[in-house]
């Protein structure tokens, strides 16, 4: 049986409310994190402890962390990375002490996801985030944070917080010799760095793929289809080096197939985000409602082979459309994350009672 998610900021950060999640029909966890942390820092047990305190008293259950985000000093291999990466055990051990056993991260150079609106009007009204790649090869780097900020609802987003925005120049700098070849070892070195806690704690890893699918601004990107998990699996073959399953961000490239991907990882998902996007030219998408009528992918296909490889790990709607009137961090309103759970959890039942 999956375990039917939301994704929760945490207190403070987040503009849904927890009572809120634990009303959308089958959800009983959480993805969280400790958003006011910073890559590279120990994250303390008192304050895991605290909030998973606070998660149960709302009645739900912490189902895995997103993310825990890894520094630029372990990307490229900085002179920090020792000391970084024995943070990041020291951050996996207290989450392994308080039972918590799936980590997703990312290993994207500077920007993590990356939209070119994060309000498009759709034919019903609704705004979606959406990507065209003509305006993102006019964009100038240097220039990012004004547009980034005019965008963003006054909400921080991840991987686009403030102080990376102020420091965009240096940290292209940082990459500026690294290679794909060179980030992919460097993972690899991380990947084994942390081996040891993850199979002390059983803790399941799960690298969310790069979105788009595809370098930009020159800055390489390593996990972007299957070829790249066939390496990536291979290089360190140990249940504890999985994936995070994102149809989204897979699905930015038309070429991915995902129902082979899905049969291809099986048991190394350890996390599935599953929503759906809409292609209007090669050059553009805009994301949808997570129906497949809505939207340029086969929902059905995509549940049913997580049914047919046996995904029972934690599994969540992704970014929603903004209806309804509702004012949210873009993409994680409540209102259309919620039709997505109802949806997806609909298909599978119906998968499970067919088979
Ligand atoms: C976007 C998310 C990503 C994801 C990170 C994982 O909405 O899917 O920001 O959380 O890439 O580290």
């Amino acid at each position: 049986m999956m375990d039917m998610t939301l994704r929760y900021y945490g207190p403070g950060y987040d503009s849904v409310s927890l009572e809120h999640i634990r009303q959308v029909p089958g959800v009983k966890g959480v993805i969280t994190t400790l958003y006011g942390t910073k890559p590279g820092e120990a994250w303390k047990l008192e304050e895991i402890q605290e909030l998973k305190k606070y998660i149960e008293a709302r009645g739900l259950r912490i189902s895995g962390i997103e993310s825990v985000n890894v520094s630029d000093a372990i990307k490229i291999a900085g002179p920090e990375r020792d000391r970084d990466i024995e943070n990041y055990i020291k951050t996996l051990e207290n989450l392994g002490r308080e039972d918590i056993h799936m980590v997703c991260y990312n290993f994207m150079p500077v920007f993590d996801w990356t939209r070119s609106e994060l309000a498009r009007v759709r034919p019903d009204g609704a705004t979606v985030l959406a990507y065209n790649q003509d305006v993102i090869d006019k964009l100038d780097p240097d220039h990012m944070k004004e547009s980034i900020e005019s965008m963003s609802n006054g909400f921080v987003m991840p991987g686009w917080e403030p102080d990376r925005l102020d420091s965009l120049k240096e940290l292209f700098a940082l990459y500026a010799d690294i290679d794909s070849d060179t980030l992919f070892a460097n993972l690899v070195f991380f990947l084994k760095a942390i081996g040891p806690v993850c199979e002390k704690y059983d803790i399941k890893m799960a690298i969310h793929p790069d979105d788009p699918a595809w370098p930009i601004f020159g800055l390489p990107r390593i996990i972007t289809c299957k070829a790249s998990y066939e390496r990536l699996l291979r290089a360190v073959d140990k249940p504890y080096n999985g994936i995070t399953l994102c149809t989204g961000s897979l699905g930015t490239d038309p070429n991915n197939d995902l129902v082979d991907i899905i049969h291809y990882c099986k048991d190394r998902i350890h996390f599935a985000h599953v929503r759906n996007l809409k292609y209007n030219t090669p050059r553009d998408f805009e994301e949808a409602a997570h129906l497949s009528s809505d939207g340029s992918m086969d929902m059905y296909a995509i549940m049913k082979a997580l049914f047919d490889v046996g995904f029972n790990g934690p599994i969540r709607p992704d970014h929603g459309r903004m209806i309804w009137g509702e004012d949210a961090m873009p993409g994680y309103g409540l209102y259309d994350r919620a039709l997505g759970a109802a949806y997806l959890q609909g298909l599978y039942e119906a998968i499970v009672k067919n088979n």
